[in-house]
């Protein structure tokens, strides 16, 4: 039975992939890593332990590791692509600074890590449509350097001293549950819930910019899947290219229009995101994932518009 410690649970991805982790290998065997002013709250407070772990302080990560006979890391703390820009010096504290804490700590004491890349790491040198998994990656944001270097330096610890380091590059996650902050393909939830709420929608991103999009289901999958995939199939490790489905704002809009038409979107381009996404891929080809591992997404944007709606709707009472 595996013994994991989730750092930052309370986010984006923590809370749902802590959740799941729990009903996959019991509440206690799961660790939910929180940072103060973060607490886990609820469902997330009740069905297992918690820790104060702050990714920038190696002595807590090594506690909560030695205190719990962790086995396996997954290193979920970074600022998203938006707020890293307006905070590189923080977005390298935490994205490389903590990242190198976990790795010295999963050297030391015997465990797997898991940690999130991005669609991020590619830039505007980048081939745009079914972007290879091996291709140049030269990003121009803090956000995608801090990925890229996480990617080398995972690679590194595996191919120096053996650390079982995984990861996959996540395109933009939409969920119902918890909120995203900050990061480039926001729009794509925010989106969700103007028109779940009867709200005029106003679109950050320009139409015709074509970015790839995975529902957190699938999302949440696939971190579990690469950390129990046999890795003597592994060609790759940090990190692999995974997708589901790309679209640009009109085509998500027409889609939720199907089942919401008297919904409304308006354009006001935010220059910082609307860069950022320019130089990202139109969508990434995910063949090696699928090949050494078996990845395969479930969800496409209509299954995805009719859950979201449906959730939301029952949310917001409508
Ligand atoms: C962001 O937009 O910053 C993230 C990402 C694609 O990594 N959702």
């Amino acid at each position: 039975m595996k013994n994991i410690l989730i750092i930052g649970s309370t986010g984006q991805i923590g809370s749902e992939l802590t959740m799941k982790l729990r009903s996959i290998y019991g509440g206690d065997h799961v660790v939910a890593g929180y940072i103060p002013g973060a607490e886990p709250k609820g469902e997330l407070l009740e069905s297992g332990p918690s820790a104060l772990v702050d990714i920038t302080n190696e002595q807590q990560i090594a506690e909560a590791v030695s205190r719990y006979k962790i086995d396996t890391i997954y290193n979920l703390a970074a600022l998203l692509s938006a707020v890293a820009e307006k905070k590189p010096q923080l977005a390298w504290k935490i994205g490389m600074g903590g990242l190198f804490n976990v790795l010295e700590v999963a050297r030391e004491m015997g465990c797997a890590v898991f940690t999130p890349s991005s669609i991020g790491v590619f830039g505007n040198n980048t081939p745009k449509d079914k972007t290879p998994q091996d291709t140049i990656r030269n990003p121009r944001t803090m956000y995608g350097v801090t990925k890229v270097s996480g990617e080398l330096l995972s690679d590194y610890y595996f191919i120096r001293f053996g650390v079982d380091t995984r990861s996959v590059r996540f395109p933009g996650l939409i969920s119902y549950v918890t909120p995203p902050g900050g990061g480039t393909t926001d729009y794509a939830v925010d989106i969700y819930y103007s028109a779940a709420k009867g709200e005029k929608f106003i679109c950050p991103i320009a139409s015709g910019t074509f970015m790839d999009m995975m529902y957190m289901p699938d999302a949440l999958r696939a971190a579990i899947e690469i950390m129990e995939a046999d890795s003597s199939k592994f060609i790759h490790r940090n990190s692999f290219n995974i997708a589901s489905m790309s679209f640009d704002p009109e085509i998500i809009y027409h889609n939720i229009k199907k089942y919401v038409p008297d919904f409304q979107m308006e354009y006001q381009v935010d220059p910082l995101r609307q860069a950022i996404a320019e130089s990202w891929p139109n969508s990434l080809d995910d063949t090696c994932a699928r090949e050494e591992w078996g990845w395969k997404p479930e969800y496409d944007l209509d299954t995805m518009t009719k859950d979201m709606l449906q959730k939301l709707g029952e949310k917001f009472g409508k």
